[in-house]
């Protein structure tokens, strides 16, 4: 140590899920002095923000949530299969408020910078609020998703119309009734939120540029006696999902897609379709995301049941995805959605075939050379996922080094939780985990808690600094690179590829096994048990 006293302990920069827990568990088990700055004005993160008609979770609520503490678990009760965004925001907020969370947080406060003092082995923060502080621990918990992404359409600044992203919406939210609306995307955001805007628009024109397979989300009221056993087995869920490939009860049929009878495949492909949410995608075929064979006959089930859900031909063909395997885009879980290009009032305009959006206009947006007048436009166009909020820090560590340059081909990152040459900070799902290819809180609550042993590792230690050696680096980014190049991941134009932003290096941004998310979790408990192996503590 050394002898300047620091303002915090730890800094935690974002209030959502990863940030109220790390503040929990650094400051309630560990009894240190934490700080967390947000830029929302109140807790919550990614529910914060994401205020759009339709936003709900993709993952069964009852996994959807903190385990630590095993009494919420028994007493919060969920609405729904899926609930809706402000039910979660309710839930966050009811969990600052029973830990007493709030008292350490700041909100309305963005940190615009941050630099490592190789001196006083301290980072420093600033925020748009003026504060300069200093902290042994840096954690950022910023979420994989929150680096909103709009794209610079030509003219963007004629439009005289209202426009919002999905992901920045206004609180006291939009009235569209009687409105000509564009949508500009067709994620997993966008298939929840067009069938909610349709309803309410006198006209509502989709911009896609790529159609995506989606599958039905099948919420609904939860049968109360599935929902009191579930609290009954709590802990063998808690403890099935922590050790499963996807942080979730999916598992895979152990066996290949071609190795059945049609007869048997067709049976299966209807029990997952039936049985809704994410079980078509993460519990199918062995081999679906290894081999394009099996894949396609995934894919085809899905290309059947868009054709015979949309009545005009044409349309259903628009919608019919191509030229990418199935499951290797973010899979969206629809209600609703493709019966919704069956109303009147809903036109479909498709990158390929009807022509690209090729400029905003002073009334709308002009596509394959035809102007389509708008009231309101809504980008739902995703994010720079997962490296993009991280760079917006401005961080500097050791050197002056940036993330910007450090990872000006991709981010580069030990076990998707530490930078080398940034010592003593850490990334709650940070790029190279498996975070996004995972139900994010059960990934959370695994690097909140490691990072917490850790530190406590390192006070009992008495150890300063910690951080990732440029090998163990080197290696990680390479392992990551070698599991995912062998699956069909890598041909799709996906974020999880950075290929939604134009310009962004090529790579694939989260962890994908080869065990899942418990392999993951059993080689980091490895690499703690082995003294911190790959870092170098100091
Ligand atoms: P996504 O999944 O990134 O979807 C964004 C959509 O916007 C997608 O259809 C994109 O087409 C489209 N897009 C992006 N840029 C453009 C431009 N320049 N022109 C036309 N269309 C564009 O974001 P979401 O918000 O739906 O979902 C993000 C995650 O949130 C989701 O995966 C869940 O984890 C929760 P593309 O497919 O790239 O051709």
């Amino acid at each position: 140590m050394t002898g300047t006293t620091p303002d915090f302990d730890a800094v935690v920069i974002g209030a959502g899920f990863s940030g109220i827990y790390m503040l929990k568990s650094l400051r309630d088990k560990l009894g240190l002095k934490v700080k967390v700055y947000e830029a929302g004005d109140t807790v919550g993160g990614t529910w914060y923000w994401n205020r759009y008609p339709g936003a709900r979770c993709d993952s069964d609520a009852y996994i959807y949530g903190f385990t630590f503490d095993k009494q919420l678990l028994q007493e919060w009760e969920w609405s729904e299969r899926y609930p809706e965004q402000p039910e979660i925001l309710r839930y966050l907020e009811h969990v600052a408020k029973r830990h007493e969370l709030k008292r350490d947080m700041q909100f309305n406060t963005k940190v615009i910078g941050g630099e490592f003092d190789e001196q006083n082995n301290l980072w420093t923060v600033h925020t748009d609020k003026g504060d300069n502080v200093t902290a042994r621990f840096l954690i950022a918990a910023v979420g994989t998703l929150s680096y909103t992404n709009v794209p610079k359409f030509k003219g963007f600044e004629k439009y005289k119309g209202k426009w919002y992203h999905t992901s920045q919406f206004p609180h006291t939210g939009v009235d569209f009734t009687g409105k000509r609306v564009g949508v500009v995307g067709t994620g997993a955001t966008a298939v929840q939120a067009i069938p909610e805007i349709a309803q309410q628009a006198k006209h509502l024109v989709v911009f896609q540029r790529t159609a995506n397979y989606c599958v039905p989300a099948r919420n609904g009221k939860v049968d109360p006696e599935v929902t009191k056993a579930r609290k009954a087995d709590y802990d063998n869920i808690v403890k099935r999902i922590r050790e499963s490939f996807f942080g979730q009860e999916h598992y895979f049929i152990p066996k290949s897609a071609l190795e059945v009878s049609a007869d048997e495949r067709e049976r299966e492909f209807e029990k997952k379709w039936d049985a809704g949410g994410f079980a078509y995608w993460l519990a199918n075929y062995q081999d679906m995301f290894f081999d394009q064979k099996a894949n396609d006959l995934c894919a085809d089930f899905i290309k059947r049941k868009i054709r015979s859900t949309v009545k005009d031909p044409r349309v259903a063909e628009k919608l019919i995805p191509k030229g990418y395997a199935y499951g290797t885009k973010r899979q969206p879980l629809d209600t609703n959605y493709y019966e919704t290009f069956n109303k009147d009032n809903v036109v479909l305009v498709d990158a390929k075939t009807d022509g690209p959006i090729e400029e905003i206009t002073e009334n709308g947006i002009r596509a394959g050379g035809k102007e389509y007048p708008l009231d309101i436009i809504v980008f739902a166009t995703g994010f720079d996922a997962m490296t993009g909020p991280l760079k917006a820090l401005n961080l500097r560590g050791r050197g002056g080094r940036t993330l910007d340059k450090e990872w000006g081909d991709g981010p580069h990152t030990y076990l998707g939780v530490s930078v080398a040459g940034f010592p003593n900070f850490f990334t709650i799902t940070g790029p190279q985990s498996p975070s996004v290819l995972s139900n994010m809180p059960v990934s959370i609550e695994q690097h909140v808690e490691w990072i917490t042993d850790l530190i406590d590792n390192m006070i009992r230690s008495g150890k300063t600094t910690i951080e990732a050696t440029p090998q163990a680096q080197d290696q990680w980014v390479k392992h990551v690179n070698e599991v995912v190049n062998a699956t069909l991941m890598v041909t799709a134009n996906s974020w999880y590829m950075s290929a939604n932003i134009p310009g962004k290096p090529k790579a694939f941004l989260p962890y994908l096994g080869p065990e899942g998310v418990g392999g993951y979790r059993k080689k980091c408990d490895e690499v703690a048990a082995k003294g911190y192996e790959g870092f170098n503590l100091a």
